[in-house]
Formats: C-alpha cells, sequence, structure tokens
C-alpha cells in the first residue's frame, strides 16, 4: 500500500493517510479529555458543577480549528478528484466494455480488439467505458491504480491512469452484475514500450491474417480457435438484437431475417454471401455493414448463423470462396492503418526529430488524428514517462 504505483495512487494514499491521522489525533485527544474529566470531576471531589455561560475564545478555536482541518480534508479530496477527471492530452485510449461476465478491449488506435489489457509502463492511458444497452452496470476497478468507474449501458464514461512500473495488476468488476460477477476479474499487464509494441504487432498480425478456404469450409477449422474467435459470442453481441437467439427475426419481429425459414433472402445463405451481408450491409434496410470484425471474425459469425439453419441451404464451394478471395483481395489483408491523436504524434515526432534529424513517419492529418502511412518508424507506445 505504501508503494506508489502512479501519481493517481499517490494523491488518494495521501489524502487516505491524513484523514486516518487527523481521525486518530481526534481520537487520542477526545479519549484522554474524557478520562481527565472523569477523574477530576468525579462525584467524591466536587457535588456542584459550575454553570459556564459562554467562553469566546474557546469558542473562536473550536470553530476555527475543525474549520482549518475540514477545509485541508476538502482540499486534498479535491486535488485528487482533479487530478483524475484530468485526462493527460497524449493519452493513448483504450475502450473497455463490460458484460455479464467479462471485459473485453478495444485499441481504436491500433484497430485491435483484445481480450487481455496491455499497456506501456509510463504512458498515459485513457479508459473509455461502456456496456452493451442490454446488459447490466458494471464497475471498472483497479485497486493499485486506485480507479474506479461505472460501465452504464449504452453510455460513456471514462478514467485515466498512468502505470509507473511493469507488472500484472488485478481489474475487478466493482458492481454486483449477477450470477457471475465474482469471476469477472483479468489482469492489467503494463509492460515496457519495447514490449507492448512487440505485442501490438504480434497480435496485428494475428488478427489480419488472410483468410483460408478451411475457414469458409469447416467452422471447426484451427485459425478460428487460434484467434479466440467464436462466431456464437459474436452473433450474441452484434446481431441477437434483431434476429433473436434462435434466429427467427424475433428481436426485431417481421423485419429482420428469419434464418431458420428459406424464405425472403436477398444472397443466398452460403458462408461466402453471408460474409458480403456483413461486408456491405443490405442498403435501405436495417441490416448495416459491420467493418469492425475482422474477415475471420465475419466468417466465423456467417457459421454461427448457418448453425442456426436446419432447412437444406446450399454448402460453399471452392469457386465461391475463390470468388470472394478475388472479390474483396482477402489474399492480400493487410492490417488498418494506425491513427494517433495529434497532441501525441506532435510529441513523438519532436522526440524523434531530436534524435535524429530526419523522421521517416510520412504524417497526414485527418480531422483531430494522424495517420501514420508507414507502420511507424517512431514507436506510438513509447511516449515520455512523465515526472
Ligand atoms: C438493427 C437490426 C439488425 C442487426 C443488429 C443485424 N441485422 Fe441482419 N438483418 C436485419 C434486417 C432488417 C434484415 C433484412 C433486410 C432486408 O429487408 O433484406 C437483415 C438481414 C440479414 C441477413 C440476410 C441477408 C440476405 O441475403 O437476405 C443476414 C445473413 C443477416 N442479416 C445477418 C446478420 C448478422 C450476422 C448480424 C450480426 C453481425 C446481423 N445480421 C445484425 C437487421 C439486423
Ligand atoms: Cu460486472
Amino acid at each position: 500500500m505504501l508503494l506508489a504505483l502512479s501519481d493517481i495512487t499517490r494523491e488518494v494514499d495521501r489524502a487516505f493517510w491524513w484523514l486516518t491521522a487527523i481521525s486518530l489525533v481526534l481520537l487520542a485527544g477526545v479519549t484522554l479529555v474524557m478520562i481527565a474529566f472523569a477523574i477530576r470531576y468525579r462525584r467524591e471531589k466536587t457535588t456542584t458543577t459550575k454553570q459556564i455561560e459562554g467562553h469566546t475564545w474557546l469558542e473562536i478555536t473550536w470553530i476555527v480549528i475543525p474549520t482549518i482541518i475540514v477545509t485541508w480534508m476538502f482540499f486534498l479530496g479535491y486535488k485528487g478528484f482533479v487530478l483524475m477527471r484530468t485526462v493527460p492530452k497524449d493519452a493513448m485510449v483504450v475502450q473497455v466494455t463490460g458484460r455479464q461476465w467479462l471485459w473485453s478491449f478495444y485499441y481504436p488506435e491500433e484497430k485491435l480488439n483484445a481480450t487481455k489489457m496491455v499497456v506501456p509502463v509510463g504512458q498515459a492511458v485513457k479508459v473509455e467505458l461502456t456496456a452493451p444497452p442490454d446488459d447490466v452496470v458494471h464497475s471498472f476497478y483497479i485497486p493499485d491504480f486506485r480507479v474506479k468507474e461505472d460501465a452504464v449501458p449504452g453510455k460513456w464514461t471514462h478514467l485515466w491512469f498512468r502505470a509507473e512500473r511493469a507488472g500484472d495488476y488485478n481489474i475487478f468488476c466493482a458492481e454486483f452484475c449477477g450470477k457471475d460477477h465474482s469471476k469477472m476479474i483479468t489482469l492489467l499487464r503494463a509492460v515496457s514500450p519495447e514490449e507492448y509494441r512487440e505485442w501490438v504487432y504480434a497480435q496485428r498480425a494475428k488478427r489480419f491474417r488472410p483468410l483460408v478456404y478451411d475457414a469458409i469450409t469447416d467452422p471447426d477449422a484451427a485459425g478460428f480457435a487460434e484467434l479466440g474467435i467464436d462466431g456464437g459470442r459474436l452473433y450474441r453481441t452484434f446481431c441477437v438484437s434483431c434476429h433473436g437467439a434462435a434466429g427467427d427475426g424475433s428481436g426485431l419481429p417481421g423485419v429482420a431475417r428469419n434464418f431458420t425459414k428459406p424464405d425472403g433472402w436477398k444472397r443466398s445463405p452460403k458462408v461466402t454471401d453471408i460474409y458480403r451481408t456483413l461486408t456491405e450491409g443490405i442498403p435501405g434496410t436495417q441490416m448495416r455493414a459491420y467493418p469492425n470484425l475482422t474477415p475471420w471474425e465475419r466468417v466465423a459469425v456467417a457459421h454461427y448463423v448457418r448453425s442456426l439453419i436446419k432447412w437444406g441451404a446450399p454448402s460453399d464451394t471452392a469457386d465461391d470462396y475463390a470468388a470472394l478471395v478475388k472479390q474483396y483481395e482477402l489474399d492480400k489483408v493487410k492490417p488498418p492503418k494506425q491513427t494517433i491523436p495529434i497532441e501525441r504524434a506532435m510529441k513523438l515526432l519532436s522526440r524523434a526529430s531530436s534524435r535524429s534529424p530526419k523522421t521517416s513517419a510520412a504524417v497526414r492529418p485527418t480531422s483531430g488524428t494522424l495517420a501514420l502511412t508507414a507502420e511507424p518508424s517512431v514507436d506510438p507506445a513509447e511516449a515520455e514517462p512523465q515526472p
């Protein structure tokens, strides 16, 4: 508890220890006076008590001293509060979704979904929190950093922290959220900037690997497990609200496609065609495109949709696969470009130019963020540790 792990930890602990110290002093003072009075004014010695009708200096003292003490307490709390609510401009963003009963993470700058939270040491991290509209309230809590904030369905809240030491820290859900609330525990891993960059590259390489033929034809293809993709979970997250748990369109009755019937399909119910629907949506309807899902995820959810179809829909052929690959150039899937906020990019660039006179990262402004057009030669994760 005495080990300061972040700026906020220090502020909160300072306030905590001051409050504890003041309480102890008051406790000791009141107890001593009580004991002293009990002895001094006990019955054998005095039988009548003197009436005091007001004592100006005594009253001034007990107004002024407590006022100073509570003002000091307020000041400590306010200072910590301001620190907690002032997110540094160069903070990197991690979007965290709490659902029954797991935390999931999205790195918008890297366009990366992750099941673990990994952050570079010394880098301010802004955690943007939400929960799906049909979920319940959760609370994102990292005890070591003394930060906690509710994840409210359909709403965005935030907190920030800066890990000063590498290590593993617990993340808890601090809001009773149902049966498996106590299992909503995961790890925050703070690593060196180099390790963080390696992790990001490894995750990106994994996530954006080209789609293989097996994946189209076989719902149990090895790739899905290796990538940690679960079509059923994706379906329950993104599709169930309209198409219903059984795929009968009961979420948005009479409008969303009923997968259990052969009627009304605009494209075929083949995996490749469902992929097209997920990539382009069905214009003019509520069926929108899902660009946030990777090719592997789109195929996984398509397989899940097919598992709900019991009426002998046609299967994909090698030709269907070839046509899909050609249409979307799936054999050369490239990770999307990384974008980082202007403040952080400027800082990284100024650091890079102070290190070497020329920098190879080509930078072009796009409404508030910068797109690094090459894989950045400057490490976006390697921001200066703040003093
Ligand atoms: C906002 C509601 C909504 C959500 C969410 C939704 N859909 Fe749909 N979906 C629709 C509607 C409405 C249609 C019917 C469109 C039409 O009139 O052709 C449809 C049609 C479809 C079709 C049929 C395409 C065809 O060939 O006719 C498929 C497949 C499909 N959705 C899959 C999905 C999957 C997979 C997800 C989750 C990633 C999803 N949908 C999420 C509303 C939704
Ligand atoms: Cu929870």
